[in-house]
């Protein structure tokens, strides 16, 4: 069955600044995330789990990574209508410019959407961990009459100031809209939320920035050139003037749009029963197939909360409460703690790795006597022996050549190479 009445559209970022030094050679969608998935998969696993599978991306800039992977992951049957195409901000004749923001986004690629048949957009971000059922909210949507319909999470004060806030009356009719609202001028806005959400103290309601929109109410709004944002001016703008509902969501959803929540969401997935579930036969969150063998544990490890990707080689090591990417290898006596290591994107060969030890050049994956703590280590690293990467408040904000510190994570940059006995 496929839901035809609805097209997706994902968000798929800005530059991507706060997610920097991640994004530095490929765009957002396109990041590597649970040790064999990338960003994107997450949205367009939700919109295909719900039947949409008509399905754009948005993304400021057409990296390689992401054509290959989106090629390589989404095929359709060649009897269906079903597609995920990637829009990336173009020059124009019109458009001299990259995306100003959300709505601008949408904008420059009406073109493209409107060759299509649909009656509502889901429009979505490219930046959050949840798994839901689009059908639910849009049923809703068409039943109630509304015009427009906001995913919304009911936050408490202390959070609210990062979202855009509404307020609802009692049949979920959005009544205001601020966009991110500054702590001291939080508006008093509490909307009915049910009993458990107020015994938590979440009084607000968030929006997630998933939206659902009339085809011909996006139209309409996209016409005018001033906007350029939906939470900061369609949404506050759209209050009182057209139909705006609230689909009350209560599930696990998290917004990974900045270094610490991308590495919290990654190691949340070692707890026992994540919120986040990844083994779960009715909500699947697909990838691209990859043909690679099973991982395989040398000697005496010690691995222990933990998720490690296909084929990985660890050698007499203690990896704990860390995430491994595909193709990882650690080294004799290292300790991986606290740490999403991405892996990489392809094997060396004996002879290449015996001729790099003979020369004393550093092979890819992590090396021996190695200590990582609280680190993220993006793909093809070649980090040497004995290494000490030791993350964690007392380390300041600081961006160097080979990697970055952010918010006490130190984040290795893609093929970086540390030499041995590198210590931060
Ligand atoms: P933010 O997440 O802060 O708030 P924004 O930075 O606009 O909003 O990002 C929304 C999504 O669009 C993200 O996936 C982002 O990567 C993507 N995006 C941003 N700029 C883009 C551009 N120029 N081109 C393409 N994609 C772009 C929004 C809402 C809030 C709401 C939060 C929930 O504005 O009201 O509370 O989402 O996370
Ligand atoms: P990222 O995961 O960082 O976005 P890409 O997807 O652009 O990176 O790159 C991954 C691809 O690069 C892999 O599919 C792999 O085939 C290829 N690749 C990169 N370097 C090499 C190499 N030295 N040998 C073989 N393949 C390589």
């Amino acid at each position: 069955m496929q839901n035809s009445k609805t097209l997706a559209i994902i968000l798929g970022g800005g530059q991507g600044s706060r997610l920097s030094p991640l994004t530095q050679s490929r765009s957002k969608p396109a990041v590597p995330i649970a040790g064999k998935y990338r960003l994107v998969d997450i949205p367009i696993s939700n919109c295909i789990n719900s039947d949409i599978k008509r399905i754009f991306v948005l993304t400021q800039f057409n990296s390689a990574s992401l054509n290959k992977h989106i090629k390589n992951t989404y095929h359709f049957s060649t009897f269906s209508t079903s597609f995920v195409d990637i829009l990336a901000a173009e020059q124009t004749p019109e458009n001299a410019t990259w995306f100003q923001g959300t709505a601008d986004a949408v904008r420059q690629c009406m073109q493209y959407f409107l060759n299509h048949d649909f009656k509502y957009a889901l429009i979505l971000s490219g930046d959050q961990l949840y798994q839901m059922d689009f059908n639910d909210m849009i049923t809703r949507h068409e039943e109630s009459g509304a015009e427009i319909s906001i995913a919304t999470l009911p936050v408490n004060a202390k959070d609210a100031p990062g979202f855009g806030i509404l307020k609802t009356d009692t049949d979920d009719w959005i009544t205001a809209f601020t966009e991110k609202p500054k702590p001291d001028v939080l508006p008093d806005w509490t909307s009915p939320v049910s009993e458990e959400m107020q015994s938590q103290g979440k009084h607000y309601l968030a929006s997630m920035g998933i939206y659902v929109f009339n085809r011909e109410l996006l139209v309409k709004l996209m016409s005018d050139p001033t906007t350029t944002d939906f939470g900061k001016e369609i949404m506050p703008q759209s209050v009182g003037k057209h139909k705006i509902r609230s689909y009350q969501y209560e599930g696990y959803w998290t917004d990974i749009g900045n270094i610490d929540s991308f590495f919290e969401a990654n190691l949340e997935l070692t707890d026992e029963i994540p919120q986040f579930n990844l083994f779960d036969n009715d909500n699947r969150i697909f990838t691209r197939a990859r043909v690679l063998p099973p991982s395989k544990i040398i000697g005496t490890s010690t691995i222990s909360k933990s998720l490690i990707a296909e084929g990985c080689i660890l050698n007499h090591c203690t990896v704990n409460h860390s995430v491994i990417g595909i193709r990882t290898r650690i080294g004799r006596d290292s300790e991986v703690h606290n740490s999403y290591l991405m892996g990489s994107d392809f094997y060396q060969n004996l002879k290449e790795i015996y001729t790099n030890l003979e020369h004393r050049v550093i092979n890819i994956g992590i090396g021996e006597r190695c200590y990582l703590n609280n680190t993220i280590i993006d793909k093809n690293c070649r980090i040497g022996n004995d290494v000490k990467l030791n993350g964690g408040k007392h380390l300041p904000d600081s961006d160097h050549e080979l990697y970055t510190v952010k918010d006490g994570i130190i984040v290795v940059k893609k093929n970086a190479t540390l030499p041995d006995g590198f210590v931060v």
